[in-house]
């Protein structure tokens, strides 16, 4: 009955976004948007948030004018006329436009209101056409938890979020961001009357944006079994119920010993269950995040995920982020876990955050999901990055994702994000966003694209081909271009304020891009013209390698991750190789000696901890430290990490801090030097005390190679907070 319409240029029906599931056009029926319309609906719908959006977004609302909006919900009279295009599906609506009246049918009030803003996106250009819309979401519920480590995301910030999730038809919104101290440290006390009355704001807020307002409480770090401590969460939740709060979630993620015990948090959440939310009728189903929240910290002889899901009602949701921290869904992924907590798994997916790669910024598109496993699922929402506004690229993705699950192509809906994030600019930042794709080396080894237009011409230009070396070239100069356009960009602000680190570097990449062709150029024409020989561009390059490393080691770089990186993964390495290619062919031709390194990196980790094998190191200064990880590390007893330098290095002293006392006992450390391993001292300085130092006979040593070993014979359950060392 139903045709499926892709665009043609000024069908407006495909304006609609998420991509509706079923849409029909009728030809050539374009016509202009009335000015003027009369709203025809029941009385009951006075102040709904589908009427008010309709009488504040949409044209002047006049009694007299002829263009009728028809709005309503299945069984309602004002929408009889389309009963029959009116999914049974829960948050579906129909539409019909005809000449003279506009007809919008929700399956329910939140569908109604999804139906208003698709008329909205239909009306964008000020044009209407004739047609119908039948429509509904794939997956229940789509949103986002703000579940990362780092700066929580401002009261502001997140009351513009909640616009852009109704406009892009999200409905759920989970407040957990681990550094909120009510949230997680000191979960068992009430908020302050200040924070208090934002919250309250959030949750009414999110209300009339048809986004269901979560608030997570996180006390496993230090919770007791006791009915003391079980009643310290309830009070908790009521305080929050009482300002306002209408929905909870409870997370045990990145915590061992005591308060991750399956059986104890399945008591817990069926009390809140039985004794809070059941007793209340207003309040949603439960959500909990549980400890082995991924396949690979899941531990399937131990039982934990089955007692959960054996134990836990089944009203209650259970979080999931795939086969690892950071992971891509599949059909037997969805299968394994859900056959496990005996329910559908709800995703919490780690895209695009950016707390353990805080040295990139992560504009790229959301692939690698299947397509085909909208069923599996109970709710899909997205961890993203503590910048909020760039974090919106993915968050787009996302919404088309959930809402039409076969439908969703990922390139169309990343050009679309762009453009909807930045009309006024958005060529250049499609340009720089492409070079802002892939995290880089990363403790989940979760890699993404990079540039991936520019990858055949990358190989052709190292083989020598100067047409590649000339597109190589004009893709720097479009990037230089595409950094000034954004830089000078009013339009919004916030944007630009997350995005300037990198675009700052960028810029410098682009240069850096601009004089090494202009190097491999030189060394094949050996001009000796003042400003442009190859000595010229070579101390261009140096002083281009220079300052990007300056600025990744200036104030604006994150103090935990150091670093502001882009094109990392194809665009810089390229450059880097094309560097060291001329000048490795200048030093043979000529006899001379200029260094043809671009990029140095003399410190690599070895580790048989298998969480650590690719976390990743840095240095500033004479201080070399090793990536801190958000995340449980699991060292098997005996297992180490070796830290190898490139040069022996003098070394000056070392501590590291795994979050809990009484470490120094549990491990050895040696160093290598003058061909055998010497053992370090290890101390605590206090009782109590997380950090562990070394002893004074560290200083100096001359070291190969640093080991530590996990040496307390058991397993160790720890997280890595710090471990540096420092050398003269
Ligand atoms: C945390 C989360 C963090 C994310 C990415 C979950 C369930 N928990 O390793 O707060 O933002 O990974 O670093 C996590 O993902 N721990």
């Amino acid at each position: 009955m139903f045709c499926l319409t892709f665009g043609t240029l000024d069908a407006q029906i495909s304006e609609i976004h998420p991509f509706p599931q079923q849409t029909r056009v009728e030809a050539n029926s374009q016509f202009k948007a009335p000015a003027s319309w009369k709203i025809v609906t029941d009385k009951k719908y006075e102040g709904n948030i589908a009427t008010t959006s309709l009488e504040t977004a949409g044209p002047y609302k006049d009694g007299k004018s002829k263009f009728t909006v028809y709005l309503g919900t299945k069984g309602d009279k004002a929408v009889k006329a389309i009963a029959k295009l009116i999914p049974d599906r829960r948050e579906g609506y129909a539409i019909r436009i005809e000449k003279e009246a506009v007809y919008i049918g929700g399956a329910d009030q939140q569908g109604m209101f999804y139906g208003v803003q698709s008329l909205l996106d239909i009306m964008k250009n000020g044009n209407l056409e004739c047609g119908t819309v039948t429509d509904w979401p794939d997956v229940a519920w789509r949103g986002v938890v703000e579940g990362f480590y780092g700066t929580p995301w401002s009261h502001e910030t997140r009351l513009r979020q909640f616009d852009f999730y109704a406009r892009n038809k999200m409905n759920v919104y989970i407040y957990g961001p681990k550094d909120d101290p009510y949230h997680r440290s000191h979960w068992r006390e009430d908020y302050p009357e200040t924070e208090a009355a934002r919250i309250s704001e959030l949750a009414r807020y999110a209300a009339g944006k048809g986004v269901k307002f979560y608030w997570a409480i996180h006390p496993g770090l230090d919770i007791k079994w006791t009915e003391s401590d079980r009643d310290a969460l309830v009070r908790k939740l009521e305080h929050m119920y009482d300002i306002g709060v209408r929905a909870f979630a409870v997370f045990f993620d990145d915590i061992w010993g005591e308060g991750a015990k399956a059986d104890k948090q399945a008591e817990l959440l069926n009390y809140v269950d039985d004794h809070f939310v059941s007793k209340k009728p207003d309040v949603s189903p439960l959500i909990m995040c549980p400890t082995e929240y991924n396949r690979a910290w899941a531990d399937d002889a131990k039982g934990y995920l089955r007692t959960l899901g054996k134990n836990m009602n089944k009203g209650v949701e259970i979080m999931w982020t795939g086969n690892s921290v950071v992971h891509c869904l599949d059909k037997p992924s969805m299968e394994w876990i859900n056959d496990r907590i005996e329910r559908k798994a709800y995703i919490w997916w780690n895209f695009p955050v950016s707390d353990f790669v805080r040295d990139h910024i992560l504009l790229g598109p959301a692939y690698g999901n299947g397509l085909d496993i909208a069923g599996d699922m109970s709710g899909f929402v997205s961890n993203p990055m503590e910048h909020a506004e760039a974090s919106k690229i993915g968050l787009y993705n996302i919404a088309d994702y959930t809402w039409n699950m076969k439908a969703y192509n990922y390139e169309k809906s990343w050009e679309e994000a762009i453009r909807s994030l930045l009309p006024s600019n958005a060529a250049a930042l499609r340009t720089f966003a492409v070079y802002n794709e892939d995290l880089g080396p990363n403790g989940h080894g979760f890699r993404r694209d990079e540039s991936r237009e520019l990858q055949p011409c990358a190989k052709q230009a190292l083989n020598g081909e100067s047409q590649a070396l000339e597109n190589l070239h004009d893709r720097c100069r479009e990037l230089r271009t595409a950094v000034n356009l954004l830089l000078a960009d009013k339009s919004n602000p916030a944007l630009i304020r997350e995005l300037r680190p990198w675009l700052l570097q960028a810029k410098l990449a682009a240069e850096y891009g601009t004089a090494v062709i202009a190097l491999v150029r030189s060394e094949k024409t050996a001009t000796e013209a003042p400003l442009s020989s190859f000595m010229t561009y070579y101390e261009e390059a140096r002083s281009l390698q220079a300052q990007m490393y300056e600025l990744e080691n200036s104030d604006v770089r994150h103090p935990l991750q150091p670093g502001i990186k882009v094109a990392t993964k194809i665009l810089l390495p390229t450059l880097n190789q094309l560097f060291a290619q001329a000048v490795t062919s200048w030093n043979e031709r000529t006899h001379s000696h200029l260094n043809p390194v671009a990029e140095y990196q003399p410190y690599h980790l070895v580790s048989t901890v298998p969480q650590l094998r690719q976390q990743p190191i840095s240095s500033r200064g004479n201080e070399i430290r090793i990536n801190p990880s958000n995340e449980v590390i699991t060292w098997p007893s005996g297992s180490e990490l070796i830290i190898e330098m490139e040069q022996p290095i003098k070394l000056q002293g070392l501590d590291f801090d795994f979050g809990a006392a009484n470490q120094a006992e549990n491990f050895k450390l040696t160093v290598y030097s003058g061909n055998e391993w010497k053992p370090i001292g290890l101390l605590h300085y206090k009782e109590g005390e997380t950090t562990v130092h070394t002893g004074n006979e560290i200083a100096g040593m001359s070291a190969n190679k640093i080991r530590l070993t996990n040496a307390s014979g058991k397993e160790l359950k720890l997280y890595l907070r710090s471990f540096r060392f420092s050398k003269q």
